[in-house]
């Protein structure tokens, strides 16, 4: 035989032997038809992140600057890029996104296409690059970089007009080629209407459905930096949770239908709970401040968010399948407030002495079904602590249960269980039950869990649990299981 037919005839057999294998229900386990992108994949992985809000509104106590502010108003006496990102980096914040350009229009790094920015002001002698210096630290201490640039603009004379659209553009170039990688570029939807507009002094309203011409903007990011994520209502990447609280729904998809979402206009009950049928993979992302303000105001320095409200946020963000961005607003100085960092490093403390130890580990796991045989798709796979490995449940079912008994009688009041995501969300119902001295009883109940879903409840002594999956898109699928106890 010639080498192309040995060639074809080995493919043929290599085909039926799949054919057969997957007859048997061995074959690999079949993805949903709505899945994240890898990229997507690791950043839910990266679970809590960091916003910082910074520039002239630092220096004039406002939330939303006019556009009309002096460039040397920007003055932070000890800016240390480096105390940000080192301070993120401890308390497990994985990436930072800086307001590289808020409404007032004054960009902190040296644009080249505006006399409104850092290379105006008298800090530094006008050589000063604030967007530099936080890549740089970033690079230092591997965050990931993102980058706010705001859309509404009340500095710029052309707002409203196609000027501004390709000045928007020439300004995204500007950050996503100087700057090294970026993992997302965040788009905000606020739209006010009056500022400065140049000195016009005027209201301008746009048509929020073309004016930003989102189909060749995002194009535009894309092409420059292909891995990046883009956030807006609408995604395409990432999405808003629909409030500023950093509150999931309690029933949290992960997939919407984006087609037809106008950035600013959201429905905000539709993004806080996702959808089902949605056909776009889109993250939900929980944004919020410590702060009341997200710019720093000195007179808000009591009202840093005490470690109850911060749990409160985490529960209800990471805890219901969210990425948690969390906002620390430098001071005057340049620098994050100690009260914040404080408040940064209790939080983590807590959130270490709850979960620092899974103690369903080590458990010996049964189950109702699982996808083909041996350990790939097995139950031993959601206690080992590694999110690759996942238990399946068997083709067609649309339900399954995964029953772990402890290896002593255990406390805990908490359980948090993660789907593997890289094959889609299936999950729309579940109980979770712990057996003990009486038999089993229900302890805690949800609808979706998603890249992972944290529930609390009062102590419980048990022996075994039960995680009973009752509705699934598809046959469901844990790739861990933990219980946690508080101390
Ligand atoms: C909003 C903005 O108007 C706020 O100033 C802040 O940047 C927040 C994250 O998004 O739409
Ligand atoms: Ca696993």
């Amino acid at each position: 035989m010639k080498p192309e037919v040995y060639r074809a005839f080995g493919t043929a057999v290599v085909a039926a032997v799949l054919l057969v294998v997957s007859a048997c229900g061995d074959g690999a386990f079949v993805p949903n038809d709505v899945v994240p992108s890898p990229e997507q994949v690791a950043y839910q992985e990266m679970e809590f992140i960091g916003f910082i809000h910074f520039t002239v509104n630092t220096f004039t106590d406002k939330e939303w600057g006019y556009g009309d502010e002096s460039p040397d108003i920007f003055n932070p006496t000890a800016l240390d890029t480096d105390q940000w990102v080192a301070v993120a980096a401890e308390v497990g914040m994985r990436e930072l996104i800086l307001t590289t350009k808020h409404h007032d229009g004054f960009a902190l790094w040296p644009s080249a296409y505006t006399e409104h920015s850092v290379a105006s002001s008298a800090w530094e002698g006008g050589e000063g690059d604030v967007v530099g210096a936080f890549v740089e630290s970033a690079r230092k201490h591997d965050v990931a970089v993102g980058f706010y640039l705001s859309p509404w603009d009340r500095n710029h004379a052309g707002y409203g007009s196609a000027d501004y659209i390709e000045y928007y553009h020439n300004q995204l170039r500007e950050l996503l080629t100087q700057y090294g990688d970026v993992t997302e570029v965040w788009f905000d939807g606020a739209n006010g209407g009056d500022g400065y507009y140049g000195g016009a002094r005027e209201e301008r309203r746009i048509d929020r459905e073309t004016y930003y011409d989102w189909e060749n903007t995002w194009g535009l990011v894309k092409e420059l930096q292909p891995a990046t994520l883009i956030f807006s209502d609408a995604g395409p990447d990432i999405r808003w949770i629909g409030n500023e609280n950093g509150y999931a729904g309690e029933t949290n998809w992960s997939t919407i239908n984006a087609k037809g979402i106008v950035v600013g206009g959201a429905d905000s009950d539709y993004l806080n709970t996702g959808d089902p049928a949605g056909a776009d993979w889109v993250v939900p992302l929980c944004n919020t401040s410590i702060r009341p303000g997200w710019f720093y105001h000195a007179s808000q320095d009591d009202q840093v968010k005490s470690l109850d409200a911060l749990l409160e946020v985490y529960y209800k963000s990471v805890g219901r399948n969210c990425v948690l961005l969390l906002n620390i607003p430098p001071d005057q100085r340049g620098v994050f407030h100690e009260n914040d960092i404080e408040a940064l490093r209790t939080f983590r403390r807590t959130l270490d002495a709850i979960f620092d130890e899974n103690l369903a580990a080590g458990g010996m796991v049964e189950t109702d079904s699982q996808w083909g045989r041996g350990g790939r798709y097995g139950g031993g796979n959601v206690v080992d602590n590694n999110l690759e490995t996942f238990w399946a449940a068997a083709p067609g079912t649309q339900s399954g249960s995964v029953t772990v008994r402890l290896p002593a009688q255990t406390t805990f009041d908490h359980v948090v269980l993660q789907e593997p995501i890289a094959y889609g969300q299936r999950v729309s119902s579940f109980r979770v039950e712990a057996r003990d001295g009486q038999g089993w009883r229900v302890v805690t109940r949800g609808t979706t869990i998603g890249y992972k879903r944290i529930l609390q409840f009062d102590e419980v002594t048990a022996d075994a649990v039960r995680v009973i999956i009752e509705e699934a898109n598809n046959p469901p699928a844990l790739s861990e299981v933990g219980l946690f106890d508080a101390p």
